[in-house]
């Protein structure tokens, strides 16, 4: 291509400037630098201070972003790099390792590696992302590559931005081969935080592990990287520009999710609620990625005031927060929900807007409760659910209380593993509707991944029906209420989870080894202070659609009157060890729904910890995180 004739128009100033705000023909590594190869593909797109830190107001094309461009292919010697195994949803590591050499290109060269070419080859994938640093440059290395495989067109969200449930709405509905998600979830942002990718498939589900392993494998031996000669695609307006066969398009990444949420849930009766005068809540966005949702769909769909809304930029970041909704990490919100003059409902969303927490007045949901509720009640609330559903699913840590719903409404209960993953097979073969995780996320087959404004949607819903014939004046039905009587009617589960973030992994495994140890020597009848033992195992899970089994899924201790504890580590941290326990115990008894939950089971929480022998193997005496 000719170099393209431009003129600098103001100043050039030295700020930090997101490489992609500036005008692709300015971006281009030829036009700006001329680099000499091989260079990392990381700094390939940021090829010199001077594009990393222009001003964006300084410089402008004269001319046209280039179209119907040639499309020139490099293929750039690699290495292989250890430690690219994904973990619980995704590859997660600290960023400073993603700027490592070829550290992502590799890892996404071998996804296109292992992935039949039918299912990529001249087809359409989506790229969305939660705002955090380094997405602005991973988006251009994923573009690039993409192209370099052969992939016919991208669709990428305004800015790099698109919630994780809305790349699978946006795969569903526009009949894409699959789609990436740039996001850490609710790991922290930054330059010294975290960064991940997640792939998913075209019914929009996370990529299941008989693909992970094969990226995996592949990324053990790969030897090069094929990379398209095109220069970073502008990401910060709305358009279409071609090279040769293949497309980027920058699309709204709120559109498609709101008409999906619009089929989905009765919106007027939404709106009745919200704009009641005796009705007040509000949405915590914590910087994260619904911070791009919550505005479009909460304020100008639903009519709530825009103050309403806390957090509600995103930042790459987070605001130096961590993005987490749950008692610990999302602080303000717990603090406003329970002030004297609390509103009626609160919530908060993860860092890809995946996870939600919910609050009532100085009330919290626990989200194995929150599921149980929503399934109990998604009939009469949610017009997508007016026939029923066909099935409730949870996963295996997560409480008991869906299963009770399940069997009073006769519909089946899967129990599957730890991760979203594994939920995607039983909507697909239209076995589940309603499903949901402790760890705050919540949803259902309206797409394949967990939802954190549906979960908003429907928790809206259920009180706006509970309420929408009640009068302003009248007392109305809280979040509290709602969940007293859920309690009434199907007993309550009393559960915690007690996290021990960033062990030494050293004693983590070894605590988990001797776990395993016990447990190869318990018998069913066994004592336990108060409990008698039914069973303990490390669970293992077959897939009722496809038959593929997922083993070493955690540690249970299951007793007779069933009470649980499961170990676990977690796999989604980058650095040590996380382990988390699981304590839960079913209470018939309506007088004593009213205890708090780590008082109901302070007797569990202390045969937990003594059957695992945890301050021994880690020397931690108190969790980080208790939800
Ligand atoms: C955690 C949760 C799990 C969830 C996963 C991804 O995994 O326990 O339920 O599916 O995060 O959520 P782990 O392995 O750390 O326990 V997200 O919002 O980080 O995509
Ligand atoms: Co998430």
């Amino acid at each position: 291509m000719a170099a393209p004739s431009f003129r600098l128009e103001g100043s050039f100033a030295l700020s930090v400037l997101p490489s992609t705000s500036i005008s692709p023909l300015i971006a281009a590594p030829r036009v700006v630098t001329a680099a000499p190869r091989p260079i990392p593909l990381f700094r390939r797109s940021l090829p010199s201070p001077i594009s990393r830190r222009s001003c964006r107001f300084a410089v402008k094309a004269s001319s046209a972003p280039p179209t119907a461009e040639e499309l020139k292919i490099s293929t750039i010697p690699t290495k292989p790099v250890e430690g690219q195994k994904t973990g619980t949803s995704g590859l997660r590591k600290k960023v400073k390792v993603f700027q490592e050499e070829n550290y992502l290109a590799n890892w996404i060269q071998a996804l296109f590696n292992s992935l039949p070419p039918v299912d990529y080859k001249g087809g359409v994938l989506v790229l969305g992302g939660d705002g955090r640093y380094f997405n602005r440059e991973a988006a251009q290395i994923i573009i690039k590559i993409a192209a370099g495989n052969g992939v016919g067109k991208i669709l990428v969200g305004r800015d790099g931005l698109m919630s994780t449930p809305a790349v699978s709405a946006v795969i569903r509905k526009r009949g894409a081969n699959g789609g990436f998600i740039m996001s850490a979830s609710h790991n922290p942002g930054g330059p010294e935080y975290d960064w991940g990718i997640k792939f998913n498939y075209s019914s929009g589900q996370p990529a299941p592990e008989s693909i992970t392993d094969q990226i995996y494998g592949n990324t053990l031996s790969i030897s090069e990287i094929k990379i398209a000669d095109i220069q970073d695609v502008d990401l910060s307006s709305l358009g279409v520009v071609s090279y040769g066969n293949f497309t980027v398009e920058v699309i709204d990444p709120v559109s498609d999710y709101l008409e999906l949420m619009e089929n989905v849930f009765d919106f007027e009766l939404i709106k009745a609620l919200v704009s009641r005068p005796d009705f007040r809540f509000t949405f915590d966005a914590m910087h994260a990625v619904t911070g791009a949702y919550a505005k479009p769909i909460f304020v100008d769909r639903l009519g709530a005031s825009l103050d309403c809304i806390s957090n509600g930029v995103p930042l790459e970041d987070f605001g130096h927060g961590h993005p987490d909704p749950n008692l610990t990490y999302a602080k303000d919100l717990v603090k406003i929900m329970y002030a004297e003059d609390a509103p009626d409902f609160g919530a908060a969303s993860d860092g890809d807007g995946d996870r939600n927490m919910i609050l009532g007045r100085g009330f919290f949901i626990t989200p194995s409760d929150s599921v149980a509720i929503i399934a109990a009640n998604a009939e009469a609330a949610i017009p997508y659910f007016k026939d029923g559903a066909k099935g409730l699913a949870r996963s295996m840590p997560t409480s008991g209380a869906l299963d009770r719903v399940a069997s009073k409404l006769n519909l089946p209960l899967f129990e599957v593993p730890t991760g979203w993953k594994f939920f995607g097979n039983l909507m697909d073969a239209g076995k589940l509707s309603i499903c949901g995780e402790e760890s705050f996320g919540t949803g259902s087959d309206h797409i394949r991944e967990k939802d954190g404004i549906w979960a908003v949607l429907a928790w809206l819903s259920i009180i706006a029906y509970e309420n929408k014939d009640k009068k302003v004046g009248e007392k109305l039905v809280s979040v509290a209420d709602i969940a007293k009587e859920h309690w009434t009617t199907y007993g309550r589960n009393f559960f915690s989870r007690y996290d021990y973030e960033e062990c030494e992994s050293e004693g983590a495994n070894k605590m988990m080894e001797y776990l395993r140890d016990v447990i190869s020597k318990t018998k069913s009848g066994e004592k336990y202070g108060n409990y008698t033992l039914q069973f303990a195992d490390d669970f293992t899970y077959t897939d009722p659609v496809d038959g593929s089994v997922a083993s070493k899924q955690g540690l249970r201790f299951v007793f007779t009157d069933g009470s649980r504890i499961i170990y676990r580590l977690s796999g989604t941290g980058s650095a040590g060890a996380t382990i988390r326990i699981y304590i839960e115990q079913f209470e018939p008894d309506v007088s004593k729904h009213g205890t708090d939950a780590q008082t109901a089971l302070k007797p569990l929480i202390g045969l937990a910890l003594s059957i695992s022998k945890l301050s021994e193997f880690t020397g931690r005496e108190k969790p980080t995180v208790i939800t």
